[in-house]
């Protein structure tokens, strides 16, 4: 990628996260169809080891001369100012390569919400030519989950000894992982978490994701993490379940979109007095929205 097509990615970029849902992003000059990039969504605790996970990878890709593209959504995320300065220190050289685009989104953007706007940016970043998009969510709540179980394979990390393991049940990582990476082998108590970790899984009555470990800061295992990767992607792609996927996906962000741009425009024809009539009212409050949705679809609104 070229300084001109660098700054026209981060300009168009900065521009999604403020559009409004109802509006579309204009079409980049030589824009590649979207769907072209093999999508990796990595998330886990915050510590796990995420960012040097992908840091390693992004290498391990740039030695096939694959273009590489990384978005971060963490509000905290290392990989622009005011983070974690070891982070910072550890993405620097990467920066540099003009093979790597690296993006932070921390804010919920304009157009309905961090999933929106992740997956949104990984199409934009998708569609300036990259082979891979790495994003990485801190994975904890409802829409780092989703941003990641929005993309081709996703791929969830721990570190051992950090009682996790609950975790992973509760915050339904379980299913949505096709990957388990235990980081951090080189630490105490990583017997205790695979054997916990192997115990969760027998529980699952669905398909059991794979588990590998690694040590990412002394490149361990990372190896085995691309073949993995690799051989996933061409797995999915050769039995249809990566379109299968992809398509399911495509249904669920039109219908979303359905959803905010209705919502958007049914607030700017229902005039602030009917919503105040509605509001001081003594209906229920389920009712009241039934009311107002009822006036929108009727046309009968008052703007
Ligand atoms: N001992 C050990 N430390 C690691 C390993 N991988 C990452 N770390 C360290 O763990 C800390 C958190 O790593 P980071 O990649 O920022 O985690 P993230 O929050 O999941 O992105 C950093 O200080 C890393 O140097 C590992 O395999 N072993
Ligand atoms: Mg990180």
């Amino acid at each position: 990628m070229n300084p001109k097509q660098r700054i026209q990615l981060s300009r168009l970029l900065t521009r999604l996260d403020r559009l409004d849902p109802s509006e579309s992003l204009p079409k980049p000059e030589h824009a590649r169809p979207v769907g072209s990039a093999f999508r990796i969504g990595i998330t886990g605790p915050l510590g796990a080891g995420k960012s040097t996970l992908i840091n390693k990878i992004a290498r391990e890709y740039r030695k096939l001369e694959m273009s590489v593209g990384i978005i971060a959504v963490d509000p905290s995320s290392p990989f622009t100012g005011g983070a974690l300065l070891g982070d910072r220190v550890r993405m620097h050289d990467l920066t540099l390569d003009d093979g790597i685009f690296i993006r932070s989104l921390a804010t919920r953007g304009a157009s309905g919400g961090l999933t929106f706007s992740a997956i949104d940016a990984a199409d934009l970043i998708d569609s300036f030519g990259f082979d891979r998009i790495i994003i990485e969510t801190v994975g904890v709540g409802q829409s780092e989950v989703d941003i990641v179980g929005a993309c081709d394979a996703t791929v969830v990390v721990f570190e051992p000894g950090s009682g996790d393991g609950i975790q992973v049940m509760k915050a339904g990582l379980m299913e949505i992982a096709d990957l388990f990476v235990v980081n951090k082998m080189d630490l105490k108590g990583t017997d205790r978490f695979l054997t916990e970790l192997e115990t969760i899984l027998e529980m699952k009555d669905h398909d059991r994701p794979d588990v590998l470990t690694t040590s990412a800061n002394l490149g361990d295992g990372i190896s085995e993490l691309m073949d993995w990767l690799e051989d996933y992607f061409k797995r999915s792609m050769n039995d249809g379940s990566l379109e299968n996927r992809r398509a399911g996906q495509r249904i669920d962000r039109i219908k979303r979109s359905v959803e905010l741009i209705v919502a958007r425009k049914l607030w700017q024809v229902i005039s602030p007095a009917t919503l105040d009539k509605v509001v001081n009212s003594d209906m229920p409050v389920r009712k009241a929205a039934h009311q107002l949705i009822e006036q929108f679809f009727s046309g009968k609104t008052d703007r």
